[in-house]
């Protein structure tokens, strides 16, 4: 209830078990807040900005101190035309920090990539979630997940992120994402990877237009019903939201990004990934007790 969600939550230290689930993670009485956390030079709003690893620890340990729930550190843009970076080059980034945060924080931790060896070498580093904005386009990093008994988030994208605002053709964007990451998720299952460690996310931003985005994060519960996973949503200063507002700074976009996210979790979803984590949550409470309050 709207009592619950308005609690404290900040330092929470919920690492899952190695046969933990979602639930421990995304459970309905609240939602979950995935802090952004790129040890990148050029991602589209904190590129550079956790470069060195004492960087990356102060921004990790404000993230959670504002209650974010996970850490999502991040090692290659995937920001419309980003040039792809070597995998020798995204695990030189992101390892030495997974390995930090989870022995200093001991939070939970996800590692954003669409690479295995990123993956496995995040996982070993102490990770424990994999999120995949290309929704297990590499069967090789389902199968890492899947012994290493991880969480999984699949994202939807068609094609790479350098192409993918070419040629964007939806009918009805939320059926076609729906049936898209159905299918992500059947070929996360047959990976061996159970459907109580799947979060499934409609991948705001990646390969579509402002209204395509629009559709998405106002029907999240098409996606909850249709798939029967938690939902996670990331508009986080996103170009539709600088369209929207005319606001051409994507680190002066979080109040768009706030209203974005309390639509969503009005709508359904179970998980926001931002920058601000501290403004996320404030709209993520009352956005959920709202959602209560209308039953
Ligand atoms: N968006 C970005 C990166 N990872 N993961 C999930 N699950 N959902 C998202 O919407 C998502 C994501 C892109 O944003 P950001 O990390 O801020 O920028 P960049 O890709 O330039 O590093």
């Amino acid at each position: 209830m709207a009592s619950k969600s308005a609690k404290p939550e900040s330092h929470e230290r919920e690492r899952p078990s190695s046969t933990g689930r979602t639930t421990e993670l995304f459970h309905r009485d609240r939602v979950t807040i995935l802090g952004v956390l790129n040890v990148t030079p050029d991602s589209f709003s904190d590129g550079g900005r956790f470069a060195d690893l004492a960087a990356a620890l102060a921004g990790a340990r404000a993230q959670l101190a504002a209650g974010a729930h996970v850490l999502d550190v991040g090692g290659e843009s995937t920001r419309p035309g980003a040039q792809p970076v070597t995998t020798v080059e995204e695990i030189a980034r992101t390892r030495p920090v997974v390995e930090a945060l989870a022995k200093e924080l001991g939070a939970p931790i996800s590692i954003d990539t669409r690479r295995a060896e990123v993956a496995e070498a995040a996982l070993d580093a102490g990770a424990c979630i994999v999120n995949d904005v290309s929704g297990g386009a590499d069967a090789a990093l389902l199968r890492v997940a899947a012994q290493r008994g991880a969480l999984v988030i699949l994202g939807h994208l068609r094609g790479q992120p350098a192409t993918m605002m070419r040629d964007i053709a939806f009918g009805d964007v939320v059926a076609e994402v729906g049936d898209e990451l159905a299918a992500a998720i059947a070929r996360a299952e047959a990976a061996g990877i159970a459907r109580e460690r799947i979060v499934a996310d409609p991948g705001i931003g990646f390969g579509k237009r402002t209204a395509h985005n629009l559709a998405l994060l106002a029907n999240v519960e098409r996606f909850r019903a249709r798939l029967g996973v938690p939902i996670l949503v990331g508009p986080s200063r996103k170009a539709f939201l600088g369209e929207l507002t005319s606001e051409p700074v994507p680190a002066r976009r979080d109040l768009s990004t706030h209203a974005a996210c309390a639509v969503a979790v009005f709508a359904g979803a179970d998980a926001v990934r931002v920058h601000d984590v501290a403004g996320a949550r404030i709209a993520a409470q009352v956005a959920l007790a709202l959602r209560e309050a209308r039953r």
